[in-house]
């Protein structure tokens, strides 16, 4: 454990394009690229990247891509423009393009430099040049290897776990974004190499419609993914203290060399597509958790669709990793400081738009099915 003793501060890299932030989805697509300027924003305003290492990062390049991905879908990303789509219709429906993953100018460019940031912070974890790197620009944790899928069209984490598995034997993804971890916990179903845990909104229909108790891996792979399934209304104690009590045993049993947290920020209450009560405080506690067991953190972003509050709880988490504490008066010079109106504050409350349909009996009762998966564990 060597950096949870108070003074010690872990060396911790930032890894960020400006451009990445700069692309459209369209309109009315809930997904705006332009919270990662937000984000980058309020860091500087709080002056974070005095304690940091700062990457402007590069694009992933095709042959990073096709490390996980399939070489006639990278094709297809490289060639479909939204001007030419209509000659490719056999191809949209074969690759799954629509309304939640639509063709927008410069996709290919987009995919490029969110990925390319997670596998730069992947590989300032293997040199060991820092303890912990961070990317709010990728988690895009659906995409799979043949298709995109639910705003995500490559998926970085893969392919940071596949780069960070070249020198480390055990890899611990956790995934506290609002919705399941699919294409993680599928690319890594078989083995035991790299062990998934996703919190998310569970009920058979809500997006994308797995991640139940019961799906724990298969063969070499078995009980080594864990899925926490809630109800709508989530509060903060509820669910801190059930991520905490699963968190330190699957450290224990499974001993990671490197851990992944995927942070998406539609976890938080009052997101336009959430349903849970969290605040930021209670989001970023979670984060400082992990971080507290020393083990090299590489932490990225995900979903989170009302951007002013993405942008405070990346913030936020930027700064509990970096060990600094913040005042929660925003910082008086920031460019578009009016997107935090009211109450210009780290910390507005975001807890109380939903009754919270996790019972204390739904709540237990999973606990005990979550760590009964935890026995088999010891290896
Ligand atoms: C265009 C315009 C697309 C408005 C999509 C919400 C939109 C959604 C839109 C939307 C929306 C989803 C589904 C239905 C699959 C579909 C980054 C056929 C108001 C990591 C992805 C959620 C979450 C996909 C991504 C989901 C992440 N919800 N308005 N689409 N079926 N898709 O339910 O995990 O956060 O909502
Ligand atoms: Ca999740
Ligand atoms: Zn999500």
């Amino acid at each position: 454990n060597s950096f949870n003793d108070g003074g010690y501060r872990p060396n911790v890299s930032y890894h960020y394009n400006p451009n990445v932030s700069a692309y459209h989805y369209g309109v009315r697509h809930p997904m705006k690229p332009f919270r990662l300027m937000l984000t980058d924003h309020l860091v500087i305003g709080y002056k974070l990247h005095e304690q940091m290492d700062l990457y402007e990062t590069r694009r992933a390049t095709e042959e990073e891509l096709l490390n996980f991905h399939s070489a006639d879908y990278i094709e297809f990303l490289q060639r479909i423009t939204p001007e030419n789509s209509t000659k490719f219709a056999d191809d949209l429906k074969k690759f799954n393009i629509g309304d939640d993953c639509p063709v927008f100018d410069g996709m290919y460019d987009y995919c490029q430099y969110y990925a390319g940031a997670s596998l730069d912070a992947s590989r300032k974890l293997i040199s060991g040049m820092s303890d912990i790197a961070i990317n709010w620009s990728g988690g895009l944790h659906h995409a799979k290897k043949y298709e995109p899928s639910g705003f995500c069209y490559v998926n970085d984490i893969v392919m940071a776990i596949l780069n960070l598995l070249r020198v480390h034997s055990r890899i611990l993804y956790i995934d506290i974004d609002l919705h399941h971890g699919d294409g993680v916990q599928e690319a890594f179903y078989l083995t035991d190499r790299v062990m998934t845990v996703s919190f998310h909104k569970y009920n058979g229909e809500f997006f994308p419609g797995t991640g139940n108790y019961d799906e724990v891996g298969v063969g070499k792979g078995k009980h080594f993914a864990l899925n926490v399934p809630l109800q709508d209304g989530i509060d903060d104690e509820s669910y801190v203290r059930l991520f905490k009590s699963v968190i330190e045993p699957v450290i224990a049993k499974f001993r990671p060399t490197a851990i992944i947290q995927q942070c998406g920020a539609d976890s938080l209450g009052c997101d336009r597509l959430g349903c849970f009560n969290l605040n930021i405080k209670a989001h970023g506690e979670c984060v400082k958790y992990v971080k507290s067991f020393g083990v090299p953190m590489l932490c990225l972003g995900g979903g989170g669709y009302t951007p002013r509050n993405v942008s405070r709880l990346w913030c936020y988490e930027t700064s509990v990793l970096a060990n600094v504490e913040l005042n929660s008066k925003l910082p008086d010079s920031l460019p578009f400081r009016s997107w935090f109106q009211p109450d210009y504050s780290l910390h507005p409350n975001l807890g109380d738009r939903f009754e919270n349909k996790n019972t204390k009996k739904y709540l237990d009762n999973l606990r005990v099915q979550l760590l009964e998966n935890l026995r088999y564990l010891n290896q």
